[in-house]
């Protein structure tokens, strides 16, 4: 085994992609993602090691070094993909965590297969991780690996952060494993959550169903504690600014104006293409404005990008084939013969394409039914030049707690999204100003590195014994 690491993080998925070159050489490609950028140099720094699924099931990879740190690949079979990925955790958990706006599966196999993953992660990270150091664990997928670390290994610190909603207790109780995934999180030193409110729902369910002592945000676990409280995740704001001040991107934007035919008014809309983010809401809302002459055609396009996502799970099928429908319903039945009103493409694209997109929107539509945080309405805000753009933003984004001067909405009340949508175009531009203005001083002083900062400095913090 190559030498132990002082730093650990531990998430389902490596930072890096395997490129294959037509000569059949092996390469791995650090991933965009902001996790990545900001956790980068500490990993650097204090000799870090990443541990995770490298993408291909039914496959062994070695450890091997990418960047100045440790590369640590996870096998994991096809079923095993099936079961603990696909099902337990996104066909269970996600909607679990959600809100439930899709029904959540409960299936024993797919627990088992849970179980076992999160001990493979835990046993790779207990082998990993130098006598003391600090291991970091992302996410719904392994919410049972800091109790098993503990275990393993109770001389380190860890940390665990969720990167989506943690529901209510009401929802939290359907769970038939609820109390076993309460104690797997309790492992850790410190639980980070989005927002004060899903830390709150964590601390009340472990005051209602386990017999743990809590005083005001810890939780007294035999002879340690373990901290729940919250830390807004964000994005490299500085880094997305310049991409968008970019020739390159600035010259795409010109482009897209282009092939949109300079309409007045740009509304744009970008998700994974998941039932959580709002789109069937979002599009009825817009097409209706749009059938209603609210909104002229001739005007104002509609530009909705999704990334494919999740796509042999049976609820994405279905909401790809909604959405395709419903967009082509809007499209074929409005506008003349040129531009149609909604431009719908299913894809994703590069980073500078996404920063030409929000440079152009006039109105970024951000209507998720619950999302943790939403990174999308940051990147729009950190993008869009001056301060004369408007962003529409769902109350159960949980960016809404901290842009508060967004144009807010409740994104079931479709009468109220199409109004908010109407003000953020019609408002007199001091508003817009006065509104934009305060959202970019929010993103531009709490910013990703800032959040890593936190959390690892509280982690240290809390963690001393
Ligand atoms: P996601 O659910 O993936 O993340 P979000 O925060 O919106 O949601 O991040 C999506 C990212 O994908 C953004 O960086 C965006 O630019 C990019 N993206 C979206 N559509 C794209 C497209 N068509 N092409 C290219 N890129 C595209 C989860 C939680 C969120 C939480 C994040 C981070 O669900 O609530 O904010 O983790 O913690």
């Amino acid at each position: 085994m190559s030498e132990r690491a002082r730093f650990v993080v531990v998430a389902n998925r490596l930072p890096v992609d395997r490129i294959v070159a037509e000569d059949g050489t092996v390469d791995w490609r650090t991933s965009p993602g902001g996790l990545v950028t900001a956790l980068e140099p500490v990993m650097r720094k204090q000799g870090g090691a990443w541990i995770g699924w490298h993408g291909a099931p039914d496959e062994e990879v070695e450890r091997f070094t990418h960047d100045g740190y440790s590369v640590v690949p996870i096998p994991l079979t096809s079923s095993e993909f099936e079961e603990y990925y696909e099902g337990f955790s996104n066909a269970t958990l996600w909607p679990l965590y959600h809100d439930t706006v899709a029904f959540p599966e409960f299936h024993r196999e797919w627990w088992d297969a849970y179980v076992v993953v999160n001990r493979r992660f835990a046993e790779a990270a207990a082998e990993v991780a130098d006598e003391g150091a600090t291991v970091w664990v992302q996410d719904y997928q392994l919410q049972l690996v800091p109790q098993m670390l503990r275990e393993l290994r109770p001389d380190l610190r860890i940390g665990f952060f969720l990167h989506i909603p943690f529901p209510p207790v009401e929802l939290f109780l359907q769970l038939p494993w609820r109390r076993k995934i309460l104690e797997g999180l309790l492992g850790a030193d410190l639980v980070g959550f989005q927002v004060a409110g899903a830390a709150a729902n964590f601390l009340r369910l472990v005051r209602t169903r386990t017999d743990h002592k809590i005083e005001r945000d810890h939780v007294r676990v035999g002879d340690r504690l373990c901290h729940a409280k919250a830390y807004p995740i964000s994005i490299d704001t500085e880094g997305f600014a310049a991409l968008a001040e970019s020739p390159e991107v600035i010259a795409e934007a010109q482009a897209l104006l282009d092939d949109l035919g300079h309409p007045k008014t740009v509304l744009l809309g970008v998700d994974r293409l998941d039932y959580t983010k709002g789109l069937r809401q979002r599009v009825r809302a817009i097409g209706e404005l749009f059938e209603e002459g609210r909104l002229d055609p001739a005007e104002v396009v509609f530009l909705q990008v999704a990334t494919p996502s999740r796509e042999r799970v049976e609820e994405y099928k279905r909401l790809r084939d909604d959405i395709d429908l419903l967009v082509g319903r809007i499209n074929s039945e409005l506008g003349g013969v040129g531009r149609p009103p909604i431009v719908y493409r299913h894809a994703g694209f590069p980073r500078a394409t996404m920063a030409a997109m929000y440079r152009i929107a006039d109105v970024a539509v951000v209507t998720p039914l619950r999302d943790g945080m939403n990174l999308v309405a940051k990147e729009y805000v950190a993008c869009h030049p001056g301060t004369d753009g408007a962003l529409v933003l769902s109350e159960f984004a949980g960016a809404a707690k901290e842009l508060k001067q967004a144009y807010l909405v409740n994104p079931y009340d479709l009468n109220d999204m199409k109004d908010v949508v109407l003000r953020a175009i019609e408002d007199p531009v001091e508003e817009r100003r006065r509104r934009m203005r305060a959202l970019k001083r929010q993103v531009k002083t709490h910013t990703i590195d800032a959040w890593a900062d936190n959390f690892l400095g509280d982690l240290e913090k809390l963690s001393r014994r």
